[in-house]
């Protein structure tokens, strides 16, 4: 038996002098170092601003004039800014939406934004978005509709060509992507270069997902490809941005076809998506994406539909906080400006979400576990699996138990007592989704009392409850598939601005 002083207590342990013991094995799918980024990517938004914006609609029919679009100054960098302020750190524009019309100067079709009168037919509204988004320092990401119901060749075999040249074009031109959005909609009426009518497609072949989605791989090796089953980000199943209340990361898309990966706009199981699947087969986390407004396209009378911050941050904790990522539809108005209402709903939205995190009550804290992995190494060195681990901003350093100890705990006492409403868990995801339940305890009046408990944790699991006071809070895994690696344990309180008025 050794006894080794870990931070702020001392764990026993048992191994052989000299011997050094193993590292955590990974369980179950993993995510990959794309996917790893998006997670870090947490809150991002989506951009529909094009004919629609001008024409009150939310899906044009295709047979739009481009000379409606021109907007008298537009400023990606005001739309940009906005999303900053409001803790986003991802921008994803709509370069063309199921109206056809492209917003870069395109060689594949003429109904594209040089025919429109806006920067004398000069514009490209995609570099413009590029731009800001370096500038502020977001991250860039597209999304280029399958559907279009302004193309002749739409549900020919000529189409996928014309779609996958418009592709290269914007996955060629516009710098480093960190997601590509692949929308589920797709076939229906439409003008079709005319002849007006309905045309369906075979959602399962039509677009040869595997070389579409190759395309992005040889040209963005680093973006996540999103799609209603994948393959790097599913659809949460829903336009209200939430996950379930355990959503996992990992998943199995089931399709209408007998196939192990179905494709896109080909899942039977997208109700399935807000929880994901405990021992799914492969790593595909929820993107949860809902408009700021009623529609995703701006509209003149929907000003008062703008979701308040408290409403944010409620979708916040019920997708970033389930272990997804949240993505805002921002959608500019006419004049290319995201509009006084949605700009005060956005910053005060992001002023709590800065105000929430920026103190963390288990900062100061110290951390004792009722067994740490066993690790011999040299006087002086850090033990790589502390407890200390879970304080740390890192995501990516942990606490960790022996292989076979599966129920264990986490105690952190705080400097003084503390009031905090908010649980912050991470599980070291680089090693999959080990945890398969946990509770989380406060002492108060003498004993410990259950505060929340729930199945999965994943690269975030947020709890909320009422506000309580204490300077002890328990952490007990009480079932995992392997020795749990959690990376973080946090303790905040929301601001005054999100409590219930009286
Ligand atoms: C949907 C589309 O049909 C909507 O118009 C919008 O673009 C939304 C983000 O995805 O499937």
């Amino acid at each position: 038996m050794k006894r080794l002083w870990v931070g702020s207590v001392w764990v026993s342990f048992c191994l052989a002098s000299g011997a050094r013991a193993e590292p955590p094995q990974p369980y179950g799918p993993l995510p990959s170092a794309r996917q790893l980024r998006w997670h870090e990517t947490e809150l991002f938004s989506l951009i529909h601003f094009g004919l629609n914006t001008y024409t009150d609609r939310e899906w044009g029919y295709g047979n739009e004039d481009p000379a409606l679009f021109n907007p008298k100054a537009p400023d990606a960098n005001q739309v940009v800014s906005t999303l900053k302020k409001a803790g986003m750190n991802g921008v994803i524009l709509v370069a063309k939406h199921h109206d056809g019309f492209c917003l870069w100067p395109t060689k594949t079709t003429p109904h594209n934004i040089t025919k429109s009168p806006w920067r004398g037919g000069q514009g490209d509204l995609v570099r413009e978005y590029a731009d800001a988004a370096k500038k502020h320092g977001l991250r860039f990401g597209l999304y280029c509709s399958p559907w279009d119901r302004n193309s002749a060749a739409y549900g020919t075999p000529d189409y996928l060509p014309l779609y996958q040249a418009q592709l290269r074009e914007l996955l060629a031109n516009y710098g480093t992507l960190f997601e590509v959005w692949f929308d589920g909609a797709n076939g229906g009426d439409g003008y079709y270069g005319g002849a007006r009518e309905r045309r369906n497609i075979d959602r399962f072949t039509y677009y040869d997902w595997p070389a579409t989605w190759g395309l992005v791989r040889q040209l963005q090796p680093s973006a996540c490809i999103f799609g209603d089953v994948g393959p790097d980000c599913r659809w949460v199943g829903n336009e209200t941005g939430y996950a379930a209340e355990d959503s996992w990361a990992t998943f199995t898309p089931k399709g209408k076809t007998d196939v192990a990966r179905p494709a896109n706009g080909d899942s039977l199981n997208h109700l399935e998506a807000q929880a994901g699947h405990r021992g799914g087969a492969a790593w595909i986390p929820a993107e949860c994406d809902f408009p700021l407004r009623k529609g995703w396209f701006w509209h003149p009378n929907e000003d008062a539909t703008v979701r308040p911050p408290a409403k944010l941050m409620d979708i916040y904790f019920n997708s970033v906080g389930k272990g997804g990522c949240m993505n805002v539809g921002v959608a500019p108005d006419r004049d290319g400006f995201v509009c006084e209402a949605d700009v005060r709903a956005l910053e005060a939205f992001g002023n709590v979400l800065r105000t929430l995190f920026d103190l963390n009550y288990a900062a100061g804290a110290t951390v004792e576990a009722s067994q740490v992995r066993a690790w011999a190494d040299k006087p002086g060195q850090p033990h790589p699996y502390a407890p200390e681990n879970v304080r740390d901003a890192d995501r990516y350093s942990y606490w960790a138990t022996d292989d076979g100890v599966t129920n264990a705990t986490l105690t952190l006492t705080l400097p003084a007592v503390a009031e905090f409403n908010v649980v912050r868990l991470r599980e070291n995801i680089q090693l999959g989704h080990r945890v398969d339940s946990f509770a989380v305890d406060v002492w108060t009046a003498g004993d410990w009392q259950t505060y929340a408990a729930g199945q999965s944790i994943g690269a975030c699991r947020l709890l909320r409850g009422p506000k309580v006071k204490t300077d002890r809070v328990r952490l007990r895994i009480t079932a995992a598939a392997a020795c749990p690696c959690i990376s973080d344990f946090g303790l905040f309180a929301t601001p005054p601005a999100l409590e219930p008025h009286p």
